[in-house]
């Protein structure tokens, strides 16, 4: 790995737990619960991660999260991500997990909760690590079951940061979770969404006008309409792109096409970060050299892209400081 990037210190602010769920972890955990998984071998896990779309990657990590059953692996899936950051120079991070692909599963919200905030704790402890913990409720499922999600989560607001929404996105704009949002806010809740990474423009427009998020993750169709770009540079809108995702989901048809760095040249708040790693090939520091080699980015254009990272955080503009 390129020692540059190795040593930047930097934030990742698009993760999503179940997405570090390693193949070797997927087994032990499969074979500790009593889960059938549909591979025979760890090979065969990882040849199956050949998607056409976001809809054919989910389908493969809801069924891969169904190892996660007690508490403890939730701790163990948590803490092997932590140790990652350690070793890739990651100082702060702001995890997504999502209670419905596990509250659907008959496992209590509160197993999924203590089991990553516990890791998250040992984290900042041992490893110097500060995090925060973002909910985000799966837009394919209804308004109601979201607002049944969010009530559940109020006995733990303090451990929870804000909100976010993923999983489908075409077919189930953000207009679909507005007066969920609207709740969240009044509880005090940051928001986010996934918005713009299959979904054209109009999903960050609603987004942005309708749940009144502090960042919209993906984002990267804001370039088909120049107003929306020239708006997100105006109110310093952060993106959080996730190059490698990108391209495996096939919304960016190739490295060298990736439009991160014309984006960063014309002013918006972009940020790196990994999404899913352990099914897209990389974590951070592999999503930063890939911007290096296929998009020639420079070193001040990865320091940038680094600083940014902080600034696009939900940390205090004190602590902020300290990384600018
Ligand atoms: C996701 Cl890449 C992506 N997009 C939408 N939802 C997701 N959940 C996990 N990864
Ligand atoms: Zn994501």
């Amino acid at each position: 790995m390129n020692n540059f990037i190795q040593n930047l210190p930097k934030a990742e602010l698009h993760l999503h737990i179940e997405g570090t769920l390693e193949p070797e972890l997927m087994f032990k955990l499969a074979h500790k619960n009593d889960v059938i998984l549909p591979y025979k071998t760890i090979q065969e896990v990882r040849d199956a991660y050949n998607f056409s779309s976001l809809q054919s990657f989910l389908d493969l990590y809801y069924a891969g999260a169904s190892v996660l059953i007690e508490e403890s692996d939730f701790f163990e899936l948590t803490w092997a991500y932590l140790q990652k950051c350690k070793e890739q120079t990651i100082l702060h991070v702001e995890i997504f997990f999502d209670p419905q692909t596990h509250t659907k599963r008959g496992i209590a919200f509160e197993t999924v909760l203590k089991g990553i905030v516990k890791a998250l704790q040992k984290g900042k402890k041992e490893l110097g690590i500060s995090s925060f913990l973002i909910m985000c409720f799966l837009r394919h499922l209804s308004e109601e079951e979201a607002f049944k999600t969010l009530q559940e989560s109020l006995a733990f607001k303090h451990h929870i940061i804000g909100v976010g929404l993923d999983s489908s996105e075409v077919g189930h704009p953000p207009s679909k979770f507005e007066r969920v949002f609207k709740m969240a806010r009044q509880e005090g809740y940051k928001v986010v969404a996934h918005a713009g990474e299959e979904g054209d423009n109009s999903y960050i427009w609603e987004a942005i006008k309708l749940l009144h998020v502090n960042r919209i993750d993906h984002g990267i169709r804001c370039d088909e309409d120049a107003t929306l770009v020239d708006f997100l540079v105006q109110k310093q809108i952060p993106l959080t792109v996730c190059p490698l995702s990108n391209v495996k989901l096939k919304a960016v048809l190739n490295m060298p096409k990736h439009n991160i760095l014309s984006l960063l040249k014309q002013g918006v708040l972009v940020t790196v970060n990994s999404d899913d790693p352990a099914y897209f090939g990389g974590y951070l520091n592999e999503n930063y050299a890939a911007l290096k080699e296929h998009l020639n980015a420079s070193k001040k254009e990865l320091t940038t892209l680094a600083k940014n990272s902080f600034q696009a955080s939900f940390l205090s503009e004190n602590e902020k400081q300290h990384y600018l």
